[in-house]
């Protein structure tokens, strides 16, 4: 269908002939949901690989960023970034928090630890920020911050499946991490999300809350939702993690071939890992556009792109304050969020996943060295 047409990622797909014995054994047992075998399977393998304590597996990311939210009782303000998916402010929305905006720092686009305290009110209590691009935020200035004025941290961590920080997983900072495994990240199980927790009381508190809030047939602890992964997305999540480090390994040679390429252009600014990062995922491949110095506007030259065939995206743009669902909160003051509105309007995320062919990068790269 989209034979000329590269877009931003794509997931790998295992065989199918591989995927049929996991389906058999779901039609064998007729266990199709409820914390099934592949389900039990997934959560350890996950923690496994990604070098955590505890996994609890969800439908998506978002339902896993609300579940964390009702996890630890929130309520009142949350401080977080307008530099992200807009799922990140929606989950506030959903639990009826107070979303209060910080800006971002320009070298890593992450929540900018400085800005924080100025934020906090008496109804502070708690941060979110995001791990953008897979890019660790500055976890250790921020759980500083955190402990000073007894504030809990959730980090939105969808993008930052397998990325280390520091020599532990970037997921073992915060009281709680989610993960989105959507059909478009690094690991997909078609839709899906996790809750990274790191005590087992707290591992069933999630549990419960994920499936309707009981603990037993006639118990139910809290007013839980449905939330749960079934078992044909964890049996596919099983098949994804034997690729994965080959998959990531594609990926990576895909970036080293763009920085190389578009190292010498004027203008274009390249993405920077936070120092301390170890085994980045290269989850996407954003380049910032200084209009000034490349000759063009971001938006003259994702167009130029998309008239090519290339369908790149401007993740993450409007900035989350700028929707006008956002835009009347005071905390979404233009004056406060200065380097997130430049950085929205500079970015474009180029096409990135294991299955990009060299030649086509190549193609890319001269349609933004002749721009
Ligand atoms: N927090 C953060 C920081 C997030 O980035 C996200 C999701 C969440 C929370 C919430 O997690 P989930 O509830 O989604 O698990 C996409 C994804 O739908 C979304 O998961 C992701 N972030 C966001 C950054 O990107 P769109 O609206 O850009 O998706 P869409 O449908 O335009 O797809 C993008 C491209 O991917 C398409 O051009 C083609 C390709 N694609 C997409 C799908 C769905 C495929 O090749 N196959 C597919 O099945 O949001």
């Amino acid at each position: 269908m989209n034979n000329n047409k590269i877009l931003v990622t794509q997931p790998v797909m295992p065989s199918l002939h591989e995927f049929i014995p996991y389906l058999e054994k779901i039609w064998e047992s007729k266990w199709l949901t409820n914390n099934g075998q592949f389900h039990q399977q997934l959560e350890s393998e996950l923690a496994d690989y990604l070098g955590v304590k505890y996994v609890s597996l969800f439908a998506n990311g978002t339902l896993a960023l609300l579940t964390a939210l009702q996890t630890l009782k929130i309520s009142g303000e949350v401080i977080t970034t307008p530099y992200s998916f807009v799922a990140t402010t929606n989950a506030l929305w959903w639990n009826n928090l107070k979303p209060v905006f910080v800006d971002i720092d320009p070298d890593y686009h992450n929540l900018d630890p400085e800005k924080i305290a100025a934020a906090i009110t008496p109804n502070t209590t708690a941060i979110m920020p995001v791990h953008v691009y897979g890019n660790p935020a500055n976890v250790e200035r921020i759980q500083e911050i955190a402990d000073i004025y007894g504030l809990k941290v959730i980090y939105d961590a969808a993008h930052a499946f397998g990325v280390n920080y520091k020599g532990t997983s970037v997921l073992n900072y915060g009281d709680l991490s989610i993960l989105s495994f959507h059909a478009t990240k690094v690991f997909n199980t078609f839709e899906g999300g996790a809750i990274i927790s790191h005590d087992e009381k707290t591992k069933k508190r999630i549990d419960y809350l994920k499936n309707f809030g009981f603990a037993d047939e006639v118990t139910v602890t809290a007013p839980g939702i449905n939330s749960k992964m079934n078992e044909v997305q964890a049996a596919f999540g099983l098949l994804q993690l034997k690729g994965l480090n080959t998959n990531i390994e594609k990926r990576k040679a895909i970036a080293e071939q763009y920085n190389e390429g578009l190292k010498g252009i004027k203008g274009i600014k390249l993405f920077n890992e936070f120092p301390g990062t170890k085994d980045y995922n290269y989850a996407y491949y954003p380049i910032f556009i200084d209009e000034r110095e490349y000759g063009k506007s971001r938006d003259e030259l994702y167009f130029h792109l998309k008239e090519n065939g290339i369908f790149g995206r401007r993740y993450f743009y409007p900035l989350i304050s700028n929707f006008p669902i956002y835009k009347g909160l005071e905390s979404s003051n233009i004056g406060n969020l200065e380097i997130a509105n430049i950085t929205a309007k500079k970015v474009i995320c180029l096409p990135i996943y294991p299955d990009l062919a060299s030649f086509e990068i190549d193609r890319i790269i001269k349609l933004l060295e002749t721009q």
